[in-house]
């Protein structure tokens, strides 16, 4: 049995292990991590950067009782190997395989399910008070990024955490990158910590000068350099943490498993909050995530000899939003675009580099981003907020407070607005329609297809209120039509349940089952006239959304018949009141009765 096999099913065993052998057994789990997501996808580039990390603090500390809070908790590959999960690693983000995320229903050594940035440090501090005060023991370990660095809820903790005055390590994994390389003040900081003249000028002088010294030069170089690594942490005090009430340990090579070991077990047993920095690098072992450890972060399918991926990149709705920005920038010069974090994933490169004054990245810190874009909008910019639903979820209040409450003429375009696929319910955007229309004052779009996303965004520049324009990551048709019948039928598809609804439709009047009229929708807020007037005009109304049913693009139909005191037959049809689990969108919609077939059966069983 290879070594990785016998430690997952014998964590403890990491313990006893040769110095050599942790090499080996990094080596073991690089290679399953690369093959693995070479055919399933997932998080390659930060996962590699953390495995000589996570394998140390296996060895260090004893898993379970102590506790590792991983932030974002996409770069928890290793500690799934180790932790029993070798078997089903190749089943990673599969349907009804392992989650590529921490998820407690898997293993007690995972402690809460994550997926969204910056919680670490305020889930592990809640952690560990907890356990103090019902008199459990263990140690508790919170690793973050140092893109969570860039986030309000991590200094909010890191903040209350000083005052803890309780044994806690905070893991600060730095490879200079979030997704793309980290914004704002604090990541030039830390660069400074890695950097610092303070120990690295002196060092390289005082080795010239003693060199010169003949025959016992090169000793005391030797001595020197132990000398140095011992007051490290004294030359560079890491002042920022140490006003927080953190006692900071750094920056260590985040590869060498000697200074992983050496400082680790140093400071585990210190009884107040430790901030140990490690420097790591993106995409470690493996050439082309090193070299584009962008391209790697969430990575599709790709070819392990060649680095190259395997599926062609399909024209996405987000891509289409970001052409016609470009297009609308050209012309419009008070157009500003907002991003937090996402610009590779939100298709805004190309914007990026043509209007660099006009685009904000401002880290992984969606609230700030909502507000800056309300200052933005009131000093009289053209703001775009672009954003995944799902993370847009974080700057609600300030979507009430300072976007809807000032009535501020802000654009949101909101991605990946539905099933997301293999990253699952952290990811999937299926509330966004129920949160944001209970707002007033908002307007909220929803596009049926490519041309409508290019007409709502252009559209929405004229706007003088709120206006969020929600679309799925990959296919919407290019255009589409309403498609009217005799009969008392009208099915509503809602934006990106539009295709499918249409679909339905054609199956069921080919079959014979019954005569079906398709409305393609594309608004929840106010809801349009097309949509109103099929609901006059027809006794069965069928609403067909990719959102959470409770409160979404049905409910707002339903209020609408109920409120016009209207007589009839209503079948909402979306995604169930549940966290949907992750795997392939079309087997998801299909699964929860969405895709094209299942919905010509219930709406044929239902206009018959
Ligand atoms: C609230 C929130 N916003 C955005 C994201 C998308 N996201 C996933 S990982 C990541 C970068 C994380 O950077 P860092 O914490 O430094 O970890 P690294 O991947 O560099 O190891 C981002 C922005 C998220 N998960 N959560």
């Amino acid at each position: 049995m290879e070594l990785i096999e016998r430690i997952s099913k014998d964590p403890p065993l990491i313990k006893n292990i040769s110095t050599e052998e942790l090499d080996l057994l990094a080596g073991q789990v690089r290679q399953l991590i690369i093959e693995t997501v070479s055919v399933n996808g997932g998080h390659l580039s930060s996962n590699l950067g953390a495995v000589e990390l996570t394998i140390s603090i296996h060895r260090t500390f004893s898993i379970p009782p102590d506790k590792i809070v991983w932030d974002v908790g996409h770069q928890c590959y290793t500690h799934k190997i180790l932790t029993g999960r070798y078997g089903s690693f190749r089943t990673l983000r599969k349907e009804g395989g392992i989650s590529g995320f921490p998820a407690p229903e898997e293993s007690i050594s995972d402690i809460f399910k994550t997926g969204h940035a910056g919680t670490a440090v305020s889930a592990a501090t809640g952690l560990k008070t907890g356990e103090s005060m019902t008199g459990q023991q263990g140690r508790v370990i919170a690793v973050i990024g140092d893109g969570s660095l860039t986030n309000g809820t991590t200094f909010e903790g890191l903040n209350f955490l000083g005052s803890l005055k309780k044994n806690l390590v905070i893991v600060l994994n730095d490879n200079k990158m979030s997704i793309s390389p980290t914004r704002g003040a604090l990541s030039y900081y830390l660069a400074k910590l890695i950097t610092s003249p303070v120990v690295n000028r002196p060092r390289a002088e005082v080795a010239e000068i003693l060199k010169s010294i003949p025959s016992i030069g090169d000793e005391i170089i030797k001595l020197a350099q132990e000398m140095e690594k011992k007051t490290r942490q004294l030359l560079i005090p890491g002042v920022f943490f140490e006003k927080l009430g953190l006692r900071y340990f750094g920056p260590i090579d985040g590869h060498d498993f000697k200074q992983l070991l050496h400082i680790m077990s140093n400071i585990k047993d210190i009884n107040e909050p430790v901030l140990l920095h490690v420097v790591t690098k993106k995409g470690q072992g493996y050439k082309p995530a090193e070299e584009s450890p962008e391209d790697f972060h969430s990575a599709p399918v790709f070819d392990i000899p060649t680095g190259s991926f395997s599926a062609r990149k399909a024209p996405s709705p987000g891509g289409v939003a970001g052409k016609e920005l470009e297009n609308l920038a050209s012309r419009e010069e008070k157009l500003v675009v907002l991003t937090a974090a996402m610009e590779k994933g939100l298709g805004l490169e190309n914007f990026a580099a043509r209007f660099p004054s006009r685009f904000f990245d401002v880290g992984i810190a969606e609230g700030h981003c909502i507000v800056f874009a309300s200052g933005l909008a009131r000093a009289g910019m053209k703001t775009v907020v672009a954003i995944y639903s799902t993370f847009l979820q974080r700057g609600y209040d300030h979507i009430f407070h300072d976007i809807c409450l000032q009535n501020l003429p802000v654009t949101f375009l909101v991605d990946r607005a539905g099933i997301v696929g293999e990253d699952g319910p952290t990811h999937h955007g299926v509330f966004d329609i129920s949160l944001l229309r209970t707002l007033p004052g908002l307007k909220l779009f929803a596009p049926c297809s490519m041309e409508d996303v290019k007409r709502l965004v252009s559209a929405s520049m004229k706007e003088e209120k709120p206006v969020f324009i929600r679309f799925p990551k990959g296919f919407l048709p290019p255009s589409i039509e309403a498609c009217e019948n005799q009969g008392q039928t009208a099915v509503l598809g809602c934006g990106s349940m539009a295709w499918n609804s249409l679909e339905a439709c054609r199956m069921i009047i080919e079959k014979g089952d019954g005569s079906v009229s398709f409305y393609p929708v594309n608004a929840i807020k106010p809801l349009p006239p097309e949509a109103l007037s099929a609901i006059g005009r027809c006794k069965r109304i069928v609403t067909v959304e990719e959102n959470s049913i409770v409160g979404g693009f049905g409910s707002a139909v339903s209020e609408y018949i109920t409120d016009m005191n209207l007589d009839r037959k209503l079948l909402r049809l979306g995604l169930p009141d549940q966290f949907i689990e992750q795997g392939k969108r079309a087997s998801l919609l299909d699964k929860y009765g969405l895709s094209p077939e299942r919905l010509a059966k219930t709406i044929g069983d239902f206009s018959s």
